[in-house]
């Protein structure tokens, strides 16, 4: 133990916390700008060892990336055993340890936390550390500092996975502690396998043949353009993926103008597209790939793209799973009863939930941060959730999967089989296609592909749905965000006081009017969302609203 104690001392001391950092392991771990992180990301290196040896020592995962943030930030989270993000209930240690003024603080925080957790610390006792990074110039520095922090603790070792999406990390993860192949090659044979079995399961002779095998993807010039390129040699020929901002030689800078982020929040067209790829069926990842959203140049005068977003595919998945389901029941088929569920947050477009309903689905709202969506999904027995901004999975309960493996070994030995063999087949390759430990925009993307070549459907099909309502997203810059808290899944303002009855009153001069505010968990700027029955009202409303935050912050 005082060994321990003496080498992390030592190895703190070389990373000490640059002045007036506060940092806060928010909705996506730890962000700022990736020159100040590297105090940050060497103590979640001991924070990552120490979560795994509390965890008995399995696999854990460290990922230094900012996502869809500028490219001068960066970030670091980790990932759990099980690949999802790390337990809500170890956050205010991370933000202890990332606050310590100096090293002695934070070496006696480590002590103190220990001691409570019982984590059997100072023990030669091999645990690894799973590590990604995306492309980002600051990465390299910062997979430095994490590899010291973890060489810090005695027994942890890291392994260096290279430059990852984010999703890919927590799949190696999820995959290691299963005992299982955990290679970047293994991904992608996974994806491509599962896909290529979901697209032989289509029917043959479809009603509608409207899908268009081509499809236009913006890498939004990092990691996921060019991992995307590898999956693609992967591919059955009955899909052509043309990638652009990937990212390679210099072609643009990450997520500037592009990606997944730009076009949901902007609803622009992103640089590397025009109005020459009109009618196309585009498709936007984010910085590290778990986000995806669609679109379609319009070519019309003033309205720029048509959104297909997280809501949109959050239904299309919701569609095609629960048409699946009902031919199991159909077929007599207990698992056809299964319990399926649909997961929001505020954010939300209202038409999306109304459509979800209607069609059957229990819909269930959570705090924004995929934790949370994740936590919930995982309560029913295919559990769907997605955030607007595109980030979302399906996850299977292991209850229900074990009730359709009898009905895949069955139509094995006995093909071509039933509707209801074909439906649990189908469901089968959606839970190996689609990423079990977090929302990934690579696997998202093969399913949606793979959905609508089902269907026959174009992009167009798919977008009419539903009609969304017109919304507005604005963003408020303030001097501290944490003043702002917030109830009832974030759509009433506890804090300051007055702020709720000042929304309440912008809101009600609207039609249809909704309207929240709240803290982002990754930039220093209070998020204002508004729903209204026109686009002029949503951005009105929205404009009021933003007003009243700054007048009282
Ligand atoms: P913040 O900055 O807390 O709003 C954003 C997204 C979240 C989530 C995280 C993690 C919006 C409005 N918010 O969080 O949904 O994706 O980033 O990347 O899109
Ligand atoms: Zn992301």
């Amino acid at each position: 133990m005082e060994q321990q104690r003496a080498i992390l001392l030592r190895c703190a001391s070389g990373f000490p916390l640059p002045p007036g950092v506060k940092m806060s392991y928010g909705t996506a771990g730890f962000r700022a700008e990736g020159m100040t992180l590297a105090s940050t990301v060497f103590r979640t290196g001991v924070l990552a060892a120490l979560r795994s040896l509390k965890m008995g020592s399995a696999a854990v995962g460290l990922m230094i990336t900012a996502s869809h943030n500028a490219v001068g930030d960066n970030g670091v989270k980790v990932a759990d055993p099980s690949g999802s993000m790390m337990t809500q209930l170890w956050e205010p240690f991370a933000d202890a340890l990332a606050g310590a003024p100096t090293a002695e603080d934070f070496v006696r925080v480590v002590f103190e936390f220990v001691d409570e957790e019982k984590i059997p610390f100072g023990v030669a006792r091999p645990s690894e550390i799973l590590l990604g990074r995306d492309t980002r110039p600051s990465g390299e520095a910062l997979l430095e500092a994490a590899k010291q922090g973890i060489a810090a603790v005695v027994g942890a070792v890291a392994i260096d996975m290279g430059i990852l999406t984010t999703p890919q990390l927590h799949w190696m993860v999820r995959r290691r502690n299963e005992g299982r192949g955990a290679s970047e090659d293994e991904y992608f044979r996974q994806l491509s396998d599962s896909f290529r079995r979901l697209m032989d399961l289509s029917p043959e002779g479809t009603l509608r043949n409207a899908y268009d095998p081509s499809v236009w993807v913006d890498g939004a010039n990092g990691v996921g353009g060019e991992k995307l390129g590898e999956l693609m040699k992967l591919l059955p020929a009955g899909l052509a993926v043309h990638v652009r901002n990937s990212g390679k030689d210099g072609e643009g800078i990450l997520n500037d103008g592009v990606g997944a982020d730009f076009v949901q929040k902007e609803k622009a067209i992103p640089h590397g597209f025009s109005t020459s790829d009109a009618g196309r069926r585009c498709a936007s990842l984010d910085g590290d790939a778990d986000r995806l959203v669609y679109f379609r140049i319009t070519g019309e005068e003033g309205r720029k793209i048509d959104l297909t977003d997280g809501d949109k595919i959050l239904s299309l998945f919701s569609l095609f799973i629960k048409e699946q389901l009902a031919k199991l029941e159909e077929g007599g088929e207990p698992a056809g009863r299964a319990r399926l569920g649909a997961v929001q947050t505020a954010y939300a477009n209202g038409a999306s939930t109304e459509f979800l309903r209607r069609m059957g689905m229990e819909v269930a709202f959570t705090p924004t941060g995929v934790k949370h969506l994740h936590e919930k999904a995982s309560e029913y027995d295919v559990g769907i959730y997605f955030e607007a901004n595109g980030h979302g999975t399906v996850l299977f309960s292991d209850k229900f999967l074990r009730e359709l493996e009898p009905l895949n070994a069955e139509l094995a030995t006995n093909h071509p089989g039933s509707e209801s063999q074909k439906a649990a087949l189908r469901l089968w390759e959606v839970s190996q296609l689609i990423n079990q430990a977090v929302g990934d925009a690579l696997s998202g993307f093969l399913l949606v592909e793979a959905i609508l070549r089902h269907k026959g459907w174009s992009i167009e099909d798919w977008n009419s749905l539903y009609q969304d309502l017109p919304s507005r997203q604005l963003k408020v810059k303030v001097a501290d965000r944490s003043v702002v808290t917030t109830a009832n899944a974030e759509t009433q303002v506890v804090n300051p006081p007055g702020l709720q009855e000042a929304i309440d009153a912008e809101t009600a001069k609207y039609p249809n009017g909704r309207c929240f505010i709240r803290p982002s968990g990754t930039e220093d700027v209070v998020r204002v969302y508004a729903e209204a029955a026109t686009q002029e009202a949503a951005d009105g409303l929205a404009r009021a609203v933003a007003l009243e935050v700054g007048r009282s912050l």
